[in-house]
């Protein structure tokens, strides 16, 4: 009984939550993701950006990372977070002063799971660094505990590794390092089983680096992070072997609106439905080098081409009606008398709210999920004129189900109100400014 206890308190102290809006982790910085389907459940290995320790004598405003994650998710909407896989100062190759334990990848061979990391190499007792290699840590779990081998893969410098495993079992790496690489992997996973090759056929100019291979319908895609204008955007090749020739055929993301300089990304089919995992920087609008990973949905083409994806603050998933609900995290806002701001631009991570001004501005909130008839809704809200905000449905002239009065005054208020009746199912909220007074909103949710 004791030693249950121990391993519920065990557990409870390693699981952090998410949720499915844009950005998915709120309580760290979080980038490059890899996402994977292991067992029934989505696996999340990001990179882990961290501010730079002032101490450690770091490069300025550059990335600063010294270990990973891993997050599980049953249905992309509440997100586990098991706590440190790999540290840097846990890996005998990796220079454990340099922090820079840059974007992996992880898959499953047999039942056992290779996490594949780069960072850069230990000196060799002289003072210059020895560049990046790329690593590898296998586990019986995708969660871990893993074990990273005593040296990094041999005949790999080079960064974003990537794992393809064909349907034939042979297994492919591939990196960046100026170019995109692409070497055989032997079936024990931990070495090069093919001289590298540069991958040829990709843009000359601009950088090039991130690369995600796939396959689908006998479709071999290289995807991959390009600076074809001034900041990355997600392009894709496609070819009928996994070391190429690939043919360019798109853009997948255009570039970041508000100059993220980077994007990395991962793709992945769960239960029908694909979806495209890449980061911004969400929580630090103003360093780039702490970002966070989102999720938004990926459609193809009958032809096997990519539909281009527009980044959302919405996400995926459905939201239960009775859970906070985000409005901040939209899915489309009036053009006007409408926005989002941090709840403590001091602490980002406490979040978003909504700010309404300006009579029938609108804020537009997707798939939210009725599973019962609520009596009531709670809002917390602030306005310090005093404001009075319309829930619709479906329509932003749809069906008013709640008229809310935010009594004046300077501080958050709980407000709860009766509703008309919702019918059970998924409906879109439509959060509507009656009149001029503006009006605050942190959450909504629906109550007995
Ligand atoms: O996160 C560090 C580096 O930034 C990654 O390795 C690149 O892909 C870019 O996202």
């Amino acid at each position: 009984m004791k030693k249950y206890i121990l391993l519920i308190m065990g557990l409870l102290t390693v699981a952090g939550f998410a949720f499915s809006q844009n950005p998915i982790i709120r309580d760290q910085f979080s980038a490059d993701p890899a996402a994977r389907v292991f067992n029934g459940k989505i696996y999340l290995f990001p990179s882990h950006d961290i501010p730079t320790p002032p101490e450690k004598n770091l490069r300025e405003n550059w990335f600063c990372m010294e270990d990973y994650h891993a997050f599980s998710s049953e249905n992309l909407v509440n997100w586990i977070d098991h706590g440190v896989i790999v540290r840097q100062n846990k890996v005998a190759w990796v220079d454990s002063t340099s922090y820079s334990m840059w974007a992996p990848d992880c898959v499953e061979r047999n039942g056992k799971y290779y996490f594949y990391f780069p960072a850069n190499k230990k000196t060799d007792g002289t003072n210059e660094r020895r560049g990046f290699g790329i690593g590898v840590a296998v586990a019986d779990k995708p969660e871990g505990p893993y074990n990273a081998q005593i040296e990094p893969i041999e005949g790999i410098n080079g960064i974003d590794p990537n794992i393809l495993i064909d349907k034939n079992g042979q297994a492919y790496i591939y990196w960046s390092m100026g170019n995109i690489f692409v070497a055989k992997l032997k079936e024990n996973m931990l070495e090069l089983a093919s001289e590298p090759q540069i991958i040829s056929n990709l843009p000359a100019n601009g950088l090039k680096e991130g690369p995600f291979v796939f396959e689908r319908n006998g479709i071999y895609y290289l995807t991959f992070p390009h600076v074809e204008n001034k900041t990355e955007r997600l392009e894709y090749a496609m070819g009928d072997n996994p070391m190429g020739p690939f043919k360019m055929t798109g853009v997948i993301m255009d570039e970041s609106p508000t100059g993220c300089w980077t994007n990395h990304h991962s793709m992945v089919e769960f239960k029908d439905q694909w979806y495209l995992f890449y980061h911004h920087n969400d929580y630090s609008p103003d360093f780039d080098k702490n970002r966070s990973v989102r999720i938004d949905s990926l459609f193809f083409n009958e032809d096997g081409t990519i539909q281009k994806v527009m980044p959302t603050l919405r996400g995926v998933g459905l939201t239960k009606a009775s859970d906070k609900i985000q409005i901040d995290r939209y899915s489309a806002i009036s053009d006007k008398g409408a926005k989002v701001d941090f709840n403590n631009p001091e602490n980002t991570f406490e979040g978003w709210k909504s700010v309404l001004s300006g009579k029938g501005t609108s804020i537009q909130y997707n798939t939210v999920g009725f599973n019962k008839k609520y009596k009531k809704v709670q809002i917390k809200a602030a306005s310090d004129l005093g404001g009075t905000i319309e829930i619709r449905l479906d329509k932003v002239d749809g069906p008013v189900v709640a008229e809310v009065n935010i009594p004046a005054a300077t501080n958050w208020k709980t407000i709860d109100s009766k509703i008309s009746q919702i019918k059970p199912g998924n409906h879109h909220l439509f959060v509507v400014l009656k009149n001029k007074n503006p009006v605050e909103i942190d959450w909504i949710r629906f109550t007995d």
